[in-house]
């Protein structure tokens, strides 16, 4: 449960960390995340505030997140180096905790793994990662419109869905593939297969 204030107040504090367009998909993942947390039933302030954190360490680059990950012992695995698209959100997970007080473990790895997903995720790291991919400024992917009406009926299914459109897209652009991008692809089609 998070107070409004505090939720204002780091709505202030990301306007002024991140470019505008950033702030608008921040601020959509924000309310997205608000509404699924209603659809399926888990706190509507505890959502809000992750996806306002989420990619609370996305205006650093690449190189400056690997930096600061080694000054503040954060171990990167050989895959994360390999595919530094994904360091934000494990730097903004140490922000939302040392910088922001974060102590909700849940909202902390919500932020943690809205790039790739995981085997196992909780209902908050679904609602996180789904809202990141649909909010209203996103619009490229073809899955989107499906994508936004399966999130507010299936979240199991819907990330599936995302996480094979996902893997495709990275295979076809030929970039490494995080080992839990994989894995929560597999995860899922083998819940969904039960
Ligand atoms: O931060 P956002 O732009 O809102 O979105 P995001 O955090 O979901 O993803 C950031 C980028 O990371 C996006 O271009 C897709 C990419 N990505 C996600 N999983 C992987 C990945 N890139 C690589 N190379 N490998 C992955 O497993
Ligand atoms: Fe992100
Ligand atoms: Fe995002």
């Amino acid at each position: 449960m998070y107070k409004l204030e505090l939720i204002q107040q780091y709505r202030a504090v990301m306007a002024s960390k991140l470019d505008p367009k950033r702030y608008e998909h921040t601020l959509g993942v924000s309310f997205v995340a608000a509404s699924l947390a209603m659809a399926h039933g888990y706190d509507v302030s505890d959502a809000q505030m992750a996806g306002l954190l989420h990619d609370c360490a996305k205006h650093f680059p690449e190189n400056v997140l690997i930096a600061k990950c080694q000054k503040h012992g954060i171990v990167l695995n050989e895959d994360q180096l390999r595919a530094p698209s994904v360091v934000h959100a494990i730097y903004g997970a140490y922000l939302a905790e040392h910088k922001y007080g974060i102590s909700d473990r849940d909202v902390i790895n919500a932020i943690r793994y809205h790039t790739t997903g995981r085997a196992g995720m909780s209902k908050l790291e679904k609602i996180v990662y789904i809202a990141d991919y649909i909010e209203p400024t996103r619009a490229a992917a073809s899955l989107l419109p499906e994508a936004r009406a399966l999130a507010f009926k299936d979240l199991d299914l819907c990330m599936y869905r995302i996480l094979s459109d996902t893997v495709e897209y990275l295979n076809k652009k030929g970039v490494f593939i995080d080992r839990d991008t994989l894995w929560a692809h597999d995860y899922f089609k083998e819940l969904l297969s039960k």
